[in-house]
């Protein structure tokens, strides 16, 4: 039988195969991203302090975009069937300047040992077309029978999916028959694209056009962790790779490594078909493809990231000055998360521990191993998605946003939408309990 998390590291490792064939420019990507890491694991013998070798070296997310609620809550039943559970809501309607019409979440595993198993992740998002500042009603109404048309995931796909949920494995057979449905579903199809549907729809946003313009979804990146960004970005421009001018997130500092820091090459040209207006076949080509490469860091508490909030969008130079220096200050003001374990080797001098956090950590009693970020950041995300856009799109910044949230996001998957400062936090809270027992402190 094959168990829910290899079903998880099979389908993370045949998408990667499968882009890697079809986005030559991703396997230049994972080239230089294993180069890096050998090396940074060779000099820094703490390297893995945010990952051991093995599981960043298969880390990756992806990302789909979908139309409806019925087809984002078939994408969560197949998620489901690999031990991926949404965590998160990100409302990139309103993420800074860069304002595209979807609502998202990100589909990963939720347990510490499940993610070191594999942390495959898949960032998805659903097109608002009931966002009147996007769509007037004339085209959510054309565009909604369009989708509501279209099946991205074969019935048989989503049964398999259901039945590996519910027994948490599939026998070999099931298993072969379901990574193979599931591979095909997010692969870019050959089928013609009507040209004047998506070219409506690309007035309005290349991502619309991207989701409702065509028959089907696919993986639009799929991208590889690095343990040094920095020096990948620079490698990259060696070899004739452009990235984006920038690397997104927290700045390059002697710092602490927190939250999120990414870089993109711009989607590719690739060769598709179009059915013309007067019923013929066409050829074109579409930037619906390209490149990211992440490296990650500690996660951050509601405290942490409203100070990292607030510090992005200011000046340079308010960064050094007020963002903790380093791991233990972050973790005295409960500014990062961390696990607590109680130190071995403390001298046994018949002192009696402190009660507060500061005083265990100085005191020598606990090691803070950092917790990392498991997530994702909208402003990035934003970032990204204007990898493929063209044009700006058209909206109408006076008309009223219908109202998506996390609680909408649930209902519509008929799951629990998890927080992601929760579960960091119950992560560290559970390991602070443990360490304080284990050195004779009441729990809590
Ligand atoms: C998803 C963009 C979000 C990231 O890394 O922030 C994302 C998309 O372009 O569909 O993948
Ligand atoms: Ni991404």
């Amino acid at each position: 039988m094959i168990p829910t998390w290899r079903l998880r590291a099979a389908f993370a490792r045949r998408l990667s195969d499968m882009y890697g064939a079809e986005v030559p420019a991703y396997t230049t990507l994972l080239e230089v991203s294993a180069q890096v890491n050998d090396e940074v694991i060779g000099k820094h013998g703490d390297a893995g302090r945010l990952g051991g070798i093995e599981r960043v070296t298969a880390e990756r997310h992806g990302a789909i975009r979908v139309g409806t609620p019925r087809e984002m809550r078939q994408a969560a039943q197949i998620f489901a069937a690999l031990g991926m559970r949404p965590v998160g809501f990100y409302d990139l309607r309103e993420a800074a300047a860069s304002s595209v019409p979807v609502v998202s979440t990100a589909f990963r595993p939720v347990e510490a040992e499940e993610l070191e198993r594999n942390p495959f992740r898949v960032f998805t998002s659903m097109l608002t077309t009931a966002d009147r500042r996007f769509f007037d009603a004339d085209l959510e109404g054309r565009l909604e029978s369009f989708l509501d048309r279209r099946a991205l995931f074969p019935s048989e796909l989503l049964h398999l999916a259901a039945q590996a949920e519910r027994e948490g494995e599939l026998d070999e057979t099931a298993a072969e028959r379901f990574l193979t449905l599931a591979v095909a579903a997010f692969e870019l199809s050959p089928e013609p694209v009507d040209r004047t549907w998506y070219a409506e729809l690309e007035r309005i946003s290349a991502v619309a056009a991207d989701i409702g313009g065509v028959a089907s979804t696919h993986i639009n990146h799929l991208t590889p962790r690095v343990l040094d960004i920095d020096e990948l970005y620079r490698r990259m421009g060696e070899r004739g790779i452009t990235m984006i001018d920038r690397i997104q997130g927290p700045p390059r500092w002697d710092g602490p490594d927190v939250l999120l820091r990414q870089t993109s090459f711009r989607a590719l040209s690739e060769a598709r078909r179009f059915r013309e207006a007067d019923g013929s076949i066409g050829e074109g080509a579409l930037r619906v493809r390209f490149g990211e490469v992440e490296a990650r860091g500690i996660a951050l508490t509601r405290a942490g990231r409203a100070l990292y909030d607030e510090l992005i969008g200011g000046p340079a130079g308010a960064w050094p000055l007020r963002f903790p220096r380093t791991e233990r200050q972050l973790a005295a003001r409960e500014m990062g998360f961390f696990r607590y374990e109680p130190a071995a080797g403390r001298p046994r001098d018949g002192q009696r521990p402190p009660q507060d956090l500061p005083g265990l950590l100085d005191g020598g009693w606990l090691n803070a191993l950092p917790i990392v970020y498991e997530d994702f950041l909208p402003a990035s995300a934003a970032g990204i998605f204007q990898s493929n856009l063209t044009e700006e799109g058209t909206r109408d910044r006076t008309a009223i946003g219908t109202h998506y949230d996390q609680q909408w996001l649930s209902e519509v998957l008929e799951r629990p939408v998890h927080d992601p400062f929760d579960l960091y936090a119950a992560q560290q809270d559970r390991s602070l309990r443990q360490a304080r027992e284990a050195i004779g402190l009441p729990k809590d």
